[in-house]
């Protein structure tokens, strides 16, 4: 190569380089279909799919279990031969997945978070950074780093002496585009802090706590830069990026509900622990690991309560104080607005899928209280849950999360 050619390939690359950098994924005229597989055959047929250029944006179940796949526009037609072919019932739940993406956005401008909107990873760690600043019971932690630099932040709530081994820890957001989650995370911490309620008070007070209200930062950050839709890591891996961090973790690790496959929505890296980000969250929980009370993780979406293991269907440990709890649970949390959750075993009501945060926690420290939320909806706007519902789902879901930690003090 002389130097002329090198000199454009140079050039070349940098273009390519500014073109990809400003360019936000579109989804306009992505629609996500609700297909609900009427046979054995129909279920593996979507399976077979799972891993074949659509979005699944909940997994597939089992016979009569719906499942939602958002299907690019170029798509459409071989989609509905696939349908046509079929033993599926089908019916588009979400028409443009863009026109969503639009409603998401802030009206107006804002000074710290008010949950009428969604914020970004700057405007949450700062509000963070004030609440420690101003309020005695209030740290700031670093619980991780991840690949691309940056601190996972959260931080460390503490009314009086005697807690320590009553600690709660408030994941959310490991998923980068649940932004539900994470909107939850910061509301419920706020109400910790400032509530006058009696029973959130009491409960508040009689716990130390932890909030980490953003798992995958670099996820999340991808997800306010450029695609709105993107779930795993930022971890670069041989054609593609990321792996699934919440199918990472150093128990049952590849046990079944997990792809070997770089590409692959569930992805579980190359060895458990590869990402960064799960590594040194892993670290920072080991070291309160014999104090945690509680483990709760926040997801979306589906209105479940899910109970470890992941991995397996049997009922293990405390399974029966755990559903007992979270069926009262559930009951306290549809008070407000009628909102049905399903409350079991990962695998009963869900899929198997080893890995998890929640059964590291769980097979790791034996911490009594663990719970997996898929916060709102079920399927109306998915992932994209318009921001007016941000309040209500955090108010319903704080008296839920109220009603778990009263029942196992009476226990
Ligand atoms: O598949 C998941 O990781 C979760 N569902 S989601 O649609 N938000 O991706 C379920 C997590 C179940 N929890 C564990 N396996 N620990
Ligand atoms: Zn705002
Ligand atoms: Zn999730």
């Amino acid at each position: 190569m002389n130097l002329v050619t090198t000199f454009t390939s140079f050039l070349f690359l940098l273009s390519l380089h500014q073109i990809l950098a400003d360019e936000k994924v579109r989804y306009d005229n992505f629609q996500v279909y609700r297909i609900t597989p009427r046979s054995q055959k129909a279920v593996e047929d979507l399976r077979q799919l799972e891993d074949n250029g659509y979005d699944f944006w909940t997994s597939v179940r089992g016979v009569n279990q719906p499942v939602d796949i958002m299907v690019p526009p170029h798509y459409k037609h071989r989609f509905n031969d696939i349908i046509r072919l079929g033993q599926f019932d089908a019916e588009v739940y979400i028409p443009d997945v863009q026109k969503l993406i639009d409603n998401e956005k802030s009206q107006r401008a804002s000074v710290g978070l008010e949950w009428s909107d969604y914020h970004t990873l700057d405007e949450i760690y700062d509000w963070l950074k004030n609440l420690a600043n101003t309020n005695q019971n209030v740290e700031l932690v670093t619980v991780g780093k991840t690949y691309e630099g940056r601190d996972i932040l959260g931080v460390k709530v503490s009314f009086k002496e005697g807690n320590e081994n009553r600690t709660v820890f408030i994941e959310s957001n490991i998923h980068a585009r649940e932004w539900i989650s994470s909107a939850v995370t910061t509301w419920i911490l706020n109400e910790i802090l400032t509530s006058s309620d009696s029973n959130v008070r009491e409960v508040a007070e009689s716990h130390d706590w932890y909030f980490v209200p953003v798992f995958n930062p670099d996820g999340f950050v991808y997800t306010h830069t450029t695609d709105r839709m993107w779930r795993k890591t930022r971890v670069p891996y041989f054609l593609c990026v990321g792996a699934d961090p919440n199918r990472n973790w150093d128990f049952h690790f590849n046990d079944g509900g997990s792809s070997p496959s770089p590409c692959s929505e569930t992805y579980c890296g190359p060895k458990a622990f590869s990402e960064p980000s799960t590594k040194s969250i892993s670290e920072f929980i080991s070291t309160i690991g014999s104090k945690l009370q509680a483990y709760i993780a926040f997801h979306s979406y589906s209105q479940l309560m899910l109970l470890p293991y992941g991995y397996t269907s049997d009922h293990l440990e405390n399974y029966q104080d755990l559903y007992d709890v979270g069926v009262k649970a559930a009951s306290s949390l549809a008070k407000r607005y009628n909102t049905k959750y399903q409350v079991g075993n990962i695998v009963e009501v869900l899929y198997v899928a080893s890995g998890g945060s929640m059964d590291w926690v769980k097979g790791t420290f034996g911490t009594p209280i663990t719970y997996t939320y898929e916060l709102r909806d079920t399927g109306r706007y998915g992932f994209v849950l318009p921001p007016d519902q941000i309040i209500p789902t955090a108010e319903e879901t704080l008296d839920s999360l109220v009603t778990i930690l009263q029942e196992f003090d009476k226990l």
